[in-house]
């Protein structure tokens, strides 16, 4: 590491500007003149990137000086966004590019919005890993993430008559420059064949596998800035390769298809994101994906350790790896294998290293998000781990009827093995068992687990369930997102804040002043004013920036309950129409977020949203009180738009569904005041901001349970509220749908006969809520104090403070 290295690229503008010209000369290839604006996006990127570089290559190097544990996260999603502001942000370039670019007659802000989204990621989940990476090299943890580089992201959301519509997605078109492909850093990952046993010169004998189709796994690195430089990272994706990209003699016999195909067949684990979120995808390509980035990065973690310490005794101490959710699970038996029958190393004694290296974080309890694969699916495509499993299984059976006297059904139950109707491998139980640590990510949703889905699991093992409540970066979601309220901030109370969030608190005594309140006030209106030209420009409708702000969005889900905000929108719009006369408060709603393709009942929502849009919005009588908006695609991009711009923050999930909810921390530090059931992180958030800042509704997770045992009928319930049954009647009858009047009538019946999402059960308490809500709404001053406090308080959702209690609880690593 003594060689000499080149002196750090220049910040002042000139120079930028200098290296802007010469990047699109040179590595563009285009003349000024001609170039376009992709051209000047890719100039500057790798302008910036050239920033960014230098640190890399010293985080890299501290690293193998200082021997320091290594962080691994492996994750089958990364919902990064864009990446440009976010680097020139943490390394303070924004002005002097901006400047430089503006010499050039460029503007920044074009270039800024003209990035693709990495798009590789559904939802929570993969924006979670995305805060992570970025707040792991913050804290200055030596981390790597591992994932997939799909070449289509999550689809494109197009609306057609107000359905959805998924196009494919294509953030790679004009390249990435952002990316370096490491060609050295390539493995073979193989599936298939058979195992046989092997006689080693000292008569020991072990299993070796022997796959029957091999594939190449390419790793692409993309390096992450944290705050101010602070360290630089690496994302790892691996795309997936043919190990001969053409077979020559089937091209030469005639067969110009058949010499492609192997190359297809590997390139198609790479190709696209599965868009399901929470819910196991199920199918033999989904686990290929999990297999093949499990593999890989589990290779390329042992030659690193291998290389620096020269055996693999020392794992635990300097390697953790955690596994985002059970899409990398099958990593646990991976690893056995490359310890045992790779290594040599002795079974148990592996099987301690394994249990000391893995963490293993849970993001749902929902049944049908818990992936289990056919035992015979893994037997095929998995010949030696399936065997793997099995001794693994047998050890803990073992354990736990002997050490800890377990009935038959608490075996079931621990059992990784699912033996009801057809046998199955549950990857929860398999991860659970071969990781030191099981984390939830909201204290209730913690609880949660060791009451249901792992209760078995945790009696055998107390020690291993542990609560790490999610967190988003402020950078991203705060400070870039929205600039005008950060130089406010900062005004107010200084820089401090920028470098430690929790600074944020010195607002509290501020929250009172008349005269903050209204500077607030103007950034928040400012915000709407630009939310309001997105929305004209895009869908074309108007909306007024003095109207209370309501906003949902997110992944559309029945248990995320867009259905019970319509409701009450067509409840609103009756009302309306009743008493003109009423001093009504001006209201937007505004929803955006994707639907699984595969779920029906998901984009019949859509639909029903945009059906009540339609006729909402076009309703004389309404004279623009109330306006509903669906904005196609939701991507992270456009949230950093609206998330700025909301007044309220519907986060109203069916108690005990939502795992954490990681949006409802990016509307708190924006200002919004939440409207939301004591579920997921909502329960925190609500002792964080107090009881008087925030409004919650609604049944909580034991009652929903309790009503759910009960089986008492919602019909009762719904005949017991005029206004809830009015409005399904309406709804039911296709008031909204004249095209098709029965097309919401089985969406509405299930919410008599069953009512699972407690939509029924929990209107009334929301309509109330709401109405509290106009309430301070009409009292701006007390609307403005609260929005207040929720920036206020918003320091202990930074995943800063995530990945700290990570670093001390699970991983064992220093943090800055
Ligand atoms: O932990 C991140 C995020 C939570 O905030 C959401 O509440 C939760 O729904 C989401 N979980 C998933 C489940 N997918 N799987 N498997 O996306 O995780």
């Amino acid at each position: 590491y003594d060689a000499p290295t080149p002196e750090p690229r220049s910040t002042n503008v000139e120079a930028l500007q200098a290296e802007i010209l010469e990047n699109l000369i040179y590595s563009v290839g285009k003349d000024p003149i001609v170039a376009r604006p992709h051209d000047w996006l890719r100039a500057t990127i790798l302008t910036v990137r050239d920033r960014i570089m230098d640190r890399w290559m010293e985080s890299s190097r501290e690293t193998w000086r200082t021997s320091n544990k290594r962080v691994y996260y492996l994750s089958l999603e990364f919902l990064i966004g864009r990446l440009m502001r976010d680097a020139m942000s943490n390394v303070g370039l924004m002005e002097p590019v901006a400047e430089a670019l503006r010499n050039l007659n460029v503007d920044l802000g074009d270039l800024i919005n003209l990035e693709p989204d990495a798009a590789l990621g559904n939802g929570g989940l993969g924006r979670l890993a995305a805060c992570f990476l970025e707040s792991m090299s913050t804290v200055k943890i030596p981390a790597y993430g591992y994932g997939i580089r799909y070449a289509h992201g999550l689809f494109r959301q197009e609306m057609s008559e107000g359905w959805q519509v998924e196009l494919p997605e294509d953030w790679l078109a004009h390249g990435n420059p952002w990316e370096f492909e490491r060609r050295e850093s390539a493995y073979e990952v193989g599936f298939g064949g058979h195992v046989d046993p092997v006689t080693d010169p000292d008569g020991a004998v072990r299993q070796e596998w022997r796959p029957n189709e091999h594939l190449l796994a390419v790793a692409f690195d993309t390096p992450i800035v944290g705050w101010r430089g602070a360290r630089v990272n690496t994302l790892r994706l691996w795309s997936a390769q043919p190990i001969d990209p053409i077979l020559l003699d089937k091209f030469n016999s005639g067969d110009h298809i058949g010499a492609l195909e192997e190359s297809a067949r590997a390139e198609a684990i790479t190709r696209v994101l599965y868009p399901a979120d929470s819910t196991a995808a199920g199918q033999e390509l989904r686990l290929r994906q999990e297999f093949f980035f499990s593999s890989a990065s589990l290779q390329d973690i042992v030659r690193r350790h291998l290389q620096q310490y020269g055996e693999l005794g020392s794992l635990p101490d300097k390697v953790a790896i955690q596994l985002n959710d059970t899409h990398p699970a099958i990593s646990v038996a991976e690893l056995m294998r490359i310890l045992v029958d790779d290594n040599g190393i002795a079974w148990a004694e592996a099987w301690t290293l394994t249990k000391g290296t893995f963490g293993y974080t849970n993001h749902t309890l929902l049944p049908e998000a818990l992936e289990s694969w056919p035992v015979a699916l893994l037997e095929r495509l998995l010949p030696r781990h399936m065997q793997i499993i099995y001794q693994i299984n047998a050890d803990i059976l073992a354990e736990a009827r002997t050490r800890a006297k377990f009935t038959d059904q608490q075996i079931a139950s621990v059992s990784l093995i699912d033996e009801n109707g057809g046998r199955r491998v549950r990857m929860g139980q398999l991860a659970f068992v071969g990781s030191h640590s099981i984390n939830g990510v909201s204290a209730l949703h913690t609880e949660l687990m060791k009451q249901t889905v792992f209760a078995d699991l945790h009696r055998l093992y107390p020690e291993r369930i542990n609560n790490k409540t999610n967190g988003i970066t402020p950078r991203r979601w705060l400070m870039q997102c929205n600039p005008g309220l950060t130089r406010l901030v900062g005004e107010r109370i200084g820089p401090e804040f920028l470098d430690n969030i929790d600074k944020l608190k010195l607002l509290v005594p501020h929250a009172e002043d008349p005269g903050f309140q209204n500077q607030f006030a103007a950034v928040k209106l400012e915000n709407k004013r630009r939310l309001a030209r997105l929305i004209k420009d895009r869908i074309n409708v108007t909306v007024s920036p003095d109207a209370l702000f309501d906003v949902q969005i997110k992944r559309i889900h029945e248990y995320k309950r867009q259905l019970l905000n319509i409701i009450h929108a067509v409840a609103l719009y009756d009302e309306i129409r009743t008493r003109p006369d009423r001093d009504w408060v001006p209201r937007v709603k505004i929803f955006a977020g994707k639907a699984a393709p595969s779920y029906w009942n998901a984009k019949l929502i859509i639909k029903l949203i945009n059906d009540v849009a339609r006729v909402v919005n076009n309703d004389p009588a309404v004279r623009g009180l109330l306006k509903v908006v669906f904005l196609p695609n939701y991507n992270v991009s456009l949230a950093e738009v609206i998330v700025p711009a909301a007044d309220l923050s519907e986060q109203i999930s069916t108690a005990g569904m939502e795992a954490s909810g990681t949006g409802n921390m990016k509307f708190m530090g924006n200002g919004a005041v939440t409207i939301g059931t004591m579920d997921g992180a909502n329960v925190e958030m609500h002792r964080e901001v107090g009881a008087d800042n925030i409004v919650i509704f609604g049944l909580n997770a034991e009652e929903v349970e309790e009503k759910r045992r009960s089986g008492e009928p919602p019909r009762a319930v719904i005949d017991k509220s005029p206004r809830l049954r009015e409005v399904l009647e309406t709804i039911a009858s296709g008031v909204f749908s004249p095209d098709d009047p029965h097309r919401y009538r089985d969406l509405i019946g299930g919410l008599y006969d069953h009512d699972w999402f407690m939509v029924a059960r929990d209107f009334d308490a929301y309509a109330a809520a709401q109405a509290r809500v106009e309430g301070i709404w009409r009292d701006r001053a007390h609307w403005n104090a609260m929005a207040i406090c929720n920036t206020a308080n918003v320091g202990f959702f930074s995943s800063d403070r995530t990945i700290r209690q990570y670093a001390a609880d699970i991983w064992g690593v220093p943090t800055a």
